[in-house]
């Protein structure tokens, strides 16, 4: 596998474990760790690499009591970009946020406190989404006089469908709690610790096998642009290549012989 130098990355913190699950922190919490283009070009780097690099599962994290507070406004005050310049920024943006959505690579964003703008477009482009209790959803781009740059027209609406986006937008509406559960925000919601919620699903997630994970964490993503009948296709020669992989056999095997376990529901 590739080797991931860790001594590249300024403003993420990366450790890996021995299970297979990397720990990706947002690592500037006195700036609530805004999104500069340094911060960006360091997901870039480290989501084009994971899916080689034997990562079977990332926890995508914030330091401090925030998850992330969007695109760096001073930044963007200082740099006084023209409008090529902030495209080509939001082009970056979507390489790493791509690289995470069709990368094949299970990630499990760990929120709390601010979750907004930028940030909430980098919250969506991972897989799954564990909210703690201070955990809270905007997109004031609006009010900054600001649109959104980074997918959130796309994954946002997504999740919380076009007329809860538009609103957001309009009015700087900010969704927390069970309501941000409700409206497709965030997956789960922890009394506790969303980054240990969020460390215990991407455990799980890293006992599948890597193929059975690029698929989900890929193919779901890609059939979604597809049309219905492109994307049955699709999804029938993926099927045929991991449905088919060796290693599944010995998971088959373990169903047949009853030493797998069983789906059961959760205790009450
Ligand atoms: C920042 C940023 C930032 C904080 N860029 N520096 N995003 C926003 O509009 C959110 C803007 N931020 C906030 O509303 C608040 O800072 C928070 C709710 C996230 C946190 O509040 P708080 O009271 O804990 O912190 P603070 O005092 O506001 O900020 C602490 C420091 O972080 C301060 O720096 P300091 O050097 O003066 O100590 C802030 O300047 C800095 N900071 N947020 C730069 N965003 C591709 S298009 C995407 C479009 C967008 O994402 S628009 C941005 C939306």
């Amino acid at each position: 596998p590739l080797q991931i130098d860790l001594t590249r990355f300024k403003n993420l913190a990366i450790e890996a474990r021995d299970d297979g699950v990397w720990i990706v922190t947002l690592n500037r919490p006195a700036k609530r760790n805004a999104l500069d283009i340094d911060t960006i070009e360091e997901l870039v780097d480290f989501f084009s690499a994971a899916p080689r690099a034997g990562v079977r599962a990332v926890v995508l994290a914030g330091s401090g009591d925030h998850f992330c507070a969007g695109l760096d406004l001073i930044e963007h005050h200082d740099e006084d970009r023209s409008p090529a310049d902030f495209m080509h920024v939001c082009l970056r943006w979507h390489e790493a946020f791509n690289k995470m959505e069709y990368g094949g690579v299970p990630i499990i964003a760990a929120l709390q406190g601010a979750v907004v703008g930028g940030g909430l477009e980098l919250a969506s482009s991972a897989h799954v989404r564990v909210m703690d209790q201070t955990a809270y959803f905007a997109l004031p781009e609006g009010q900054r006089g600001l649109f959104t740059g980074g997918g959130a027209t796309i994954r946002v609406t997504d999740l919380v469908g076009k007329s809860r986006m538009i609103d957001m937008m309009l009015t700087g509406r900010v969704y927390q709690g069970q309501e941000a559960m409700d409206v497709g925000l965030a997956q789960y919601a922890v009394e506790g610790s969303s980054f240990d919620a969020a460390v215990e699903l991407a455990r799980k997630a890293a006992q599948n096998l890597p193929l059975s994970n690029f698929a989900i964490c890929s193919a779901v993503s890609h059939m979604q642009n597809m049309s219905a009948m492109d994307a049955a296709y699709a999804e029938a020669v993926v099927a045929g290549v991991v449905n088919t992989q060796p290693d599944a056999r010995a998971r088959l095997a373990a169903f047949a012989d009853k030493s797998a376990a069983r789906v059961r529901p959760n205790a009450e």
